[in-house]
């Protein structure tokens, strides 16, 4: 903060290394530094140009639109969530941004149905906030203007996206649904998708025990008279490795618990057991989720499945599917006598191998040779070759995974199909949920990816926040020609421009018989040495970095180049193919001369970005409001807010760079009155004068020797730091007497 606008006495924001940030008030100042006595009973000095100034006039209890703070800082911001989280309100607007912060705890009548009365046709921001206010807002907004909306929800992991989502189409669905509900309503249908997806899409991971390991956009449309006439779901990027890997305290996917707490009969049809025998599930420790049974759960995953339209033989394929998946996992295999070939191990792994074949309805001899040996492909003929026992297990895996994929994609097209779409429909309201920014210790491709979404995402929102700000300026015809901002443009060119993008390079060293992941980060060092957003970290033979608008995440390159490919051996295709069970068959369509030839390689990073580019285009077709979702801790616990976690969720939700981005023009704006209430004191003469309010408003503005600032229609716009001038010149004129009130009552024992 400039200098001038501290004086002794100024309530301001210090940093202290526990808490982030703490208020305090100055005590002496000295040049450039500021002695200040914090709340926390410490004296620091620190300099003027690190503290923020305090609003004291603020209330206790926080305001619930953060634009309402008189200075829009980071402190001020955390201080607001904070205190509206200790009473229980977990949402707080940033204009039309909703801020919801997970209660770990279900708060009474926050979404009942008298609560979604109270919601219906009130214009935003008359109530508190709440996400049935977004929904609303977005249905009227829908209605009014005849055109698209979409909510974007985001946060990190176990912030709440899925609890949001859900009760955002709960309350679509409440506005939006049919008065007589004959059976399988659309609308029932949409919401049932729900737990079906979950069942196959969601895992217990250390962060969240119902995990999205998946991305979802649910577009539900609408037909002239406001009520839900359709719906489709696409899904993006579901989490191959789980299937066949799990680190300990998680899960696999839900549904291989399910099946294993299914009622015997069934149990038994599928030769299933505990789960514990199961080498997909046996490699954690965990089995059961706390509060929750598998057993009801399997059965409200069928119920819902008969809602959403699918079938019972379609069912019992499914989840014959599912069974086939754990057999498959406990083949195991040794080296065949001549070490070069491999055998299937033992009773119980012929055992497990009979079973898969007869659940997947195919031979066990062409099972298993297709788990153990490839055709090679020469110009004179196709020579047979056996896989050595760890090449047979890695082809297993890969097996699995490649069946669990379709299988689910399977599920995604079959909701899509039953619910049905209304090509008549001309309005729809898009649903997001989609991982936030991630970066971990390890960061591999995925995390390349969700990033990747995370940069195209925040170029939106920062467009569409900078272009709210604007419509305000307009509105109060004040100048703002002059108002730029810089966007993440060149982020999302290093990673997808073509040619030339990280992307790009990784698609082709794939198709390079003889890359590996060291000659690909060679070639992107070289490529990107003097790119502001790529950085080699030192010592890093093959990490590179990517400097993100959330911060700088280093990724490993090892297995980018494996992941990168979606391939399926043609011996799985082949075998899969010609099963005898149509639903098997069903899932490996078989492939085109065409097709054949080209499926050497399918890039997985090319078809996400042309997803997300597809994503981006219906967002940019609609009107667009933002969730972001807030974890106030990592133990899940529902009293404690950690500053320092909050605050990053905020850095990478884009919520600070929203904050930036009104900060740029005219951070804070007062209506006339407002204004002359707080800062009338500073110019007698001009509240005693009889002037008009904004001549009032003015004068002072004038007296005080400020410039840059704008006179709206009916509002004052203050630059960046204005209103700690005025605030400044305002303690000093209140004199003393409240710095030696506030020393008395906070005095040092
Ligand atoms: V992940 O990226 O899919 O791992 P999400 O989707 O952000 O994650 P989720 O919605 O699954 O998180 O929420 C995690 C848990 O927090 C839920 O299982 C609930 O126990 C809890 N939660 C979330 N939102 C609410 C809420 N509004 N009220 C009460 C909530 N509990
Ligand atoms: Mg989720």
């Amino acid at each position: 903060m400039p200098v001038e606008n501290i004086v002794v006495g100024s309530h301001v924001w210090v940093g202290d290394p526990e808490l982030v940030w703490v208020d305090g008030q100055v005590v002496h100042i000295n040049g450039e530094d500021a002695e200040i006595l914090t709340t926390n009973k410490k004296m620091v000095v620190v300099k003027v140009s690190k503290i923020y100034p305090k609003d004291v006039e603020a209330l206790a209890d926080g305001v619930d639109d953060m634009t309402k703070l008189s200075y829009l800082h980071e402190p001020g911001v955390l201080h607001n969530l904070a205190n509206r989280f200790a009473s229980n309100e977990i949402y707080t607007y940033t204009g039309n941004i909703l801020i919801a912060i997970n209660p770990f705890q279900s708060l009474s009548n926050l979404y009942d149905a008298f609560t979604m009365e109270l919601y219906k046709g009130i214009p935003f921001g008359r109530l508190s906030p709440h996400v049935f206010a977004v929904a609303d807002a977005a249905y009227r907004d829908m209605i009014n203007d005849g055109k698209s909306n979409s909510i974007l929800v985001s946060g990190e992991s176990g912030a709440g996206k899925t609890e949001t989502a859900k009760m955002l189409m709960r309350y679509l669905v409440f506005l939006g649904g049919h008065t007589a509900p004959a059976g399988r309503t659309v609308e029932q249908q949409v919401l049932e998708s729900n737990p079906v997806l979950e069942a196959f899409g969601n895992a217990k991971t250390s962060r969240n025990n119902n995990s999205s390991r998946f991305g979802k956009f649910v577009e539900i449309q609408f037909d002239k008279l406001g009520r839900i006439s359709g719906a489709a779901v696409r899904t993006y990027l579901l989490e191959r490795s789980r299937v066949c890997q799990i680190s300990d305290p998680e899960r696999n996917y839900h549904c291989f618990y399910l099946l294993c707490a299914a009622p015997p009969q069934e149990r038994e049809r599928y030769k299933l057991g505990n789960p514990r025998s199961f080498h997909y599930l046996n490699q954690s420790n965990c089995y059961e989720l706390e509060g929750v049974s598998d057993a009801h759960d399997y059965l409200t995953t069928r119920r819902a499945m008969d809602i959403v339209g699918i079938s019972e033989k379609e069912q019992d394929a499914i989840f014959r599917v599912v069974a086939a998946i754990l057999h498959l996992g406990n083949i195991d295999f040794s080296n065949g006598g001549d070490n070069d070939s491999s055998a299937v191990e033992d009773e119980q792994s012929l055992f497990h191998l009979e079973m898969t074949a007869e659940l997947l309805m195919c031979e066990p001899h062409a099972l298993k040779n297709a788990l153990c040996k490839r055709a090679m492909v020469t110009p004179e003929e196709i020579i047979e070759r056996s896989l050595d026992s760890h090449g047979a297990a890695v082809s297993r895996d890969g097996l699995a995974k490649t069946i669990y994929c379709r299988l689910f994609d399977w599920l995604v097209d079959r909701i899509n199909v039953s619910i049905g779409q209304d090509p008549s429909s001309n309005c729809l309201i898009g649903v997001l949920d989609i991982y936030g920014f991630e970066s971990f210790k390890n960061n591999s491709f995925e995390q390349f990816c969700i990033n990747l979404t995370n940069e195209k995402l925040q170029q939106h929102f920062n467009q569409h926040v900078f272009k709210l700000e604007q419509e305000e300026y307009t509105r109060e015809e004040i100048d703002w020609s002059y108002i730029g901002f810089v966007d993440n443009q060149d982020v999302l060119d290093l990673i997808e421009k073509k040619p030339g993008g990280i992307i790009s390079l990784l698609d082709e060293a794939c198709m390079f018989p003889k890359s590996t992941h060291e000659t690909f980060s060679q070639k992107l060092y070289q490529t990107f040495k003097d790119h502001k957003r790529f950085i080699k970290p030192k010592l890093a033979r093959s990490d590179f970095t990517i400097s993100h608008y959330a911060g700088e995440v280093q990724y490993k390159s090892d297995l980018f180049l494996d992941k990168n490919k979606d391939y399926v051996v043609p011996e799985h295709q082949d075998l899969l193919s010609s099963s005898k069970c149509s639903f098997v068959a069903g899932l490996f369509p078989p492939l085109s001369e065409e097709a054949a030839k080209n499926s050497k390689f399918s890039s997985i990073g090319s078809r996400f970005k042309l997803q997300l580019q597809q994503l981006m285009e219906i967002l940019n077709s609609t009107e667009p409001h933002y969730i972001r979702c807030v974890k106030p801790n990592n133990l899940s616990s529902p009293s404690i807010f950690d500053n320092t976690s909050v605050l990053q969720q905020l850095r990478s939700g884009g919520v600070l760079e929203a904050i930036r981005i009104k900060c740029s023009g005219y951070p804070t704006y007062r209506g006339f009155f407002e204004f002359l209430t707080r800062f009338g004191i500073l110019a007698p003469e001009a509240s005693k004068g009889n002037y008009d309010e904004k001549v009032a408003c003015e004068k002072i503005l004038a007296k005080m020797g400020l410039t840059g600032y704008q006179i709206g229609k009916t509002k004052v716009f203050l630059r960046a730091g204005q209103m700690a001038e005025l605030d400044a010149r305002r303690t000093e004129i209140l004199g003393n007497s409240a710095k030696d009130k506030w020393l008395a009552n906070h005095a040092i024992v």
